[in-house]
């Protein structure tokens, strides 16, 4: 029974579902640069060559094991860039029973393939993704009947399933979560261990002069190029951070250094969300490090919520929400996309460093993505549909079913309450506190009011004035609430003119001058 299989650009592995069944003798397997793909958003450049070299290794390594690939590079003359058409083309060369796909990561492209049976007049059959450990029908289940889905009772639940750091049924070491003991500043004496990049082969090279040919009107740099495009090296930076950050992983994971994009950070969701490498068997390597005595419990707690629990939930929350879920603003954010979070080009410390950074790398960890810029982003009130494209196209490990509900939920607090209890809005002191960058910024952190001070300072007010209606029930800003309602008219007045001028010198006209002109 010959088959089309369709191995799309985040399906990198061996064990996808597709292949399961995969018959050598009969079988195609199709795999396509296209430009529907690499264009729907503007996605950075690093990220293409990322996944288009990943894609043209992978299908080597299919090649080696006995199968026959039918590899489209995005510049072959015959390309005709969309999924269905070089789905259709691949058709064309054999006699098909079937094709089979893994479902894809994002809801556009399944409604894409839902048409596709009465397209391409054959059967289709879209598979379960089985790198998940919660599938869309237990997340259901976990989460029908609920008032509140909350992430650490869900984290619980897939403790238990997958026995990792369980001891007779309980949490190693007696609580299920070390948050608390994982919030230090970074201090000054505590070395940074040096990452160990990948040097690009002759794959990757010709990836990147064509990437920098064909989208050099995209965001971001390619050079330096040091990530790993192959299982196999993929594997490499794990080893190298179960021994080098694992470690220090848990103290210092909400920690922000100015210059340091990657601190103990794993950088391994590039490659776990690409398919290199399997969320659970990473987790496992962490906890056998833990066994061993090389890692503390808060870190390899710390680490292993990130993937069972976080990852898994923002899963779960975008299958069972979407489309409706990107359709909400629960805070009428009407504000256009700051052009810094293009350039980087702001006086604002945090907000250079971060924007730098994801520049150059394509990456920024958690806290730099949920404090600085997400936060920045909540409390100017900038358009969420802005913010979520701006976030699916920088960073290489962003793929709209994971990027959605960290930054339309966590961040912006769009979808009203869902995933988190309150905003994540915070003041310049939280920066300060965490990092390094107010020592060396244009800016007056200390400063509540006036052209010095720390935009955080008053953007945190303002947003909590312009969102009085909407946040004051919100019983988890009971406090700030009342510190507004016990604040002078001057002060406010302070406040929102501050805001005003703020707005205006980052060319963002107020939202009444705007209806006027
Ligand atoms: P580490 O800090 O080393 O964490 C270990 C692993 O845990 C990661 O590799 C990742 O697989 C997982 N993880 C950690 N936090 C989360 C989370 N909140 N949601 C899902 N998985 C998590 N992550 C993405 O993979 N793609 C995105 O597009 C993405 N967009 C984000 C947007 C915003 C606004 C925010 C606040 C977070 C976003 N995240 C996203 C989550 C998180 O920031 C990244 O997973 C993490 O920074 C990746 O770096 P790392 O591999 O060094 O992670
Ligand atoms: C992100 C991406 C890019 C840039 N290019 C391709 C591509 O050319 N071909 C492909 O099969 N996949 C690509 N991808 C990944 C898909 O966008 C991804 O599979 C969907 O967004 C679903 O997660
Ligand atoms: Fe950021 Fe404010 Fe600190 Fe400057 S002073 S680095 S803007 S938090």
């Amino acid at each position: 029974m010959p088959a089309l299989r369709l191995v799309l650009g985040d399906q990198l592995t061996a064990a996808i579902s597709s292949l399961q069944d995969a018959d050598p003798e009969t079988d195609l397997i199709l795999m396509a640069e296209v430009g529907a793909e690499a264009e729907y958003v503007r996605h950075h450049k690093k990220k293409i060559a990322f996944l288009f070299s990943a894609m043209r290794h992978f299908s080597q390594a299919l090649e080696e094991k006995g199968f026959s690939v039918r590899y489209v590079k995005i510049d072959d003359p015959q390309n005709t860039h969309s999924l269905k058409g070089e789905a259709e083309r691949a058709l064309e060369t054999g006699d098909f029973d079937a094709l089979v796909v893994t479902e894809p990561g994002e809801h556009r492209l399944m409604e894409v393939f839902k048409g596709w049976e009465d397209a391409l007049g054959l059967p289709v059959r879209i598979r379960r993704d089985g790198r998940f450990i919660c599938t869309h029908d237990r997340f259901d289940a976990w989460a029908s009947g609920r008032k509140r889905l909350t992430m650490e009772f869900f984290y619980r639940e897939m403790r238990r399933e997958t026995g990792l750091l369980m001891e007779d049924g309980e949490p190693a070491g007696g609580q299920w979560n070390f948050d608390h003991d994982n919030r230090k500043r970074l201090p000054s004496d505590v070395a940074i261990p040096e990452r160990a990049w990948v040097e690009p082969d002759a794959i990757t090279r010709a990836v990147m002069d064509t990437v920098a040919a064909r989208f050099s009107d995209h965001f971001g740099d390619l050079e330096p190029f040091g990530y790993a495009v192959t299982t196999e090296d993929a594997q490499s930076q794990l080893d190298w951070f179960i021994a080098e950050g694992l470690p220090g992983f848990g103290d210092y994971q909400d920690a922000l250094k100015e210059g340091e994009a990657f601190l103990f950070h794993s950088v391994l969701s590039i490659y776990i969300n690409a398919g290199l490498l399997d969320p659970l068997e990473v987790c496992r390597r962490a906890e056998a490090a833990w066994k061993a005595g090389d890692a503390p419990l808060n870190a390899v707690e710390g680490f292993i919520r990130q993937i069972i629990g976080w990852r898994e939930y923002v899963r779960g929350i975008y299958w069972r929400f979407m489309p409706e879920y990107l359709e909400r603003n629960a805070l009428k954010a009407s504000r256009p996309l700051p052009d810094f979070y293009w350039t980087g080009d702001t006086d604002m410390a945090c907000l250079a460093d971060v924007i730098g950074t994801t520049k150059r790398h394509a990456y920024a960890h958690h806290i730099q993505r949920l404090m600085v810029t997400g936060n920045f982003a909540l409390l100017a009130g900038i358009d969420p549909a802005e913010v979520n494209e701006w976030y699916l196209l920088v960073y290489a490990d962003a793929y709209e079913w994971v990027e959605a509900p960290n930054t339309h939920g966590m961040a912006l607090f769009a979808d009203g309450g869902l995933m988190a209890t309150k905003p994540y809005a915070a003041s310049g002191a939280y920066i300060d506190r965490m990092s390094d960058h107010c020592a060396g910024c244009a800016y007056d952190v200390k400063a509540k009011n006036g052209g010095k001070a720390c935009p955080f300072n008053y953007l945190y007010w303002n947003f909590l004035i312009e969102n009085e209606d909407r946040l004051k029930g919100n019983h988890r800003l009971a406090m700030p609430y009342r510190n507004l309602a016990r604040m002078s008219g001057e002060k406010i007045g302070a406040v929102r003119e501050d805001s005003a001028r703020f707005f205006r010198s980052i060319g963002i006209v107020p939202s009444a001058e705007r209806k006027a002109s």
